[in-house]
C-alpha cells in the first residue's frame, strides 16, 4: 500500500541560483521524504556570489498563496524564510494564527550570504514580536542572534540562553559562521535546557543557502512527528 509522505510547506523567496530560498526547502523536503508546497514571498536575481535586485510580492499575493494552500491540504510543518518586509511578516501572523497546531519553525535570514541585506531594522523586531510567539523553533545565525538581543557575544550558549528567555522560545543558535574546525549549533530550549550539535565543517566553493536548507530539513523531520532534538541530530545528515 502506498502510503501518502507528510506536507511540509515553505514561505520564502525565491532563489533563482537555486541553492537557496525555496527552490533549496523544496530539494530539502523532497530528499526527506515529504511533499513540500510553496508560498513565493518574493523574487531574487542572483548567483551564490551576488545579488543583483529583488521585489517582494504584495501582501495580498502572500496571503491568497497561503490561505488556499491551509484550506486545501493537511500541512504538517511551515517554515518560513525571507520575508523581505514588515508588511509581509504581518500579513503572515494573521494567516498563521488560526493554526497553532503546525509546527512552525523560523529562519530569520534579513540579508544573502554574499552579504546584501534585503530588510531593515523593523523587520527584525516585527518577527520578535508577533512572528516568534507562534513558533517551534527559530534559527538565527551568530550575526542574527547578536542582533536580537542587542550584543556583541560570540558565545553561542549565551545568546541562545539570552534570546530563549527573551522570546520564551525554542532557539538554535547556528555555528557555521565562525572559524573552528567543528561547526556547532547550540541548542536553548525555552525551559532553559542546553544542548550542543557539533559536526565537521564541509568546506566547498560558494555554499549559500546552507540556513535555508538547514530550518526546511529541521521542518521536514517535525512533519515525520519526531520530537525536536532528534530531529535537529537527524536534520544534519542525509537519510
Ligand atoms: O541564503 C539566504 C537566502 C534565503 N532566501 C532567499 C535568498 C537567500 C540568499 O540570497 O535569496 C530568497
Amino acid at each position: 500500500l502506498l502510503k501518502s509522505p507528510p506536507i511540509t510547506l515553505t514561505i520564502a523567496g525565491s532563489d533563482c541560483s537555486a541553492g537557496a530560498g525555496v527552490q533549496a526547502d523544496l530539494k530539502t523536503f523532497q530528499a526527506l521524504q515529504t511533499y513540500g508546497l510553496t508560498v513565493i514571498s518574493g523574487v531574487v536575481a542572483e548567483t551564490p556570489n551576488e545579488v543583483v535586485s529583488w521585489k517582494a510580492v504584495p501582501a495580498i499575493l502572500l496571503e491568497d498563496q497561503l490561505s488556499c494552500l491551509l484550506n486545501t491540504y493537511h500541512v504538517s510543518a511551515i517554515k518560513t524564510g525571507l520575508l523581505f518586509n514588515t508588511e509581509l511578516v504581518t500579513s503572515l501572523v494573521k494567516a498563521l494564527k488560526p493554526h497553532p497546531t503546525i509546527p512552525l519553525v523560523i529562519d530569520p535570514i534579513g540579508a544573502a550570504s554574499s552579504g546584501t541585506r534585503f530588510t531593515d531594522s523593523s523587520y527584525l523586531k516585527a518577527m520578535g514580536d508577533h512572528l516568534f510567539p507562534l513558533a517551534a523553533l527559530i534559527t538565527p545565525n551568530l550575526s542574527e542572534a547578536q542582533a536580537l538581543c542587542n550584543s556583541g557575544s560570540t558565545d553561542l550558549s549565551a545568546l541562545a540562553t539570552e534570546i530563549a528567555q527573551l522570546y520564551g522560545t525554542n532557539i538554535l543558535v547556528k555555528g557555521g559562521h565562525t572559524d573552528d574546525e567543528y561547526a556547532t549549533d547550540t541548542l536553548a530550549s525555552n525551559k532553559g535546557a542546553i544542548q550542543e550539535f557539533s559536526l565537521p565543517r564541509i568546506n566547498g566553493p560558494d555554499f549559500h543557502g546552507t540556513g535555508c536548507t538547514l530550518s526546511a530539513a529541521i521542518a521536514a523531520q517535525l512533519a515525520h512527528g519526531k520530537p525536536l532534538s532528534v530531529v535537529i541530530r537527524g536534520a544534519t545528515s542525509m537519510p
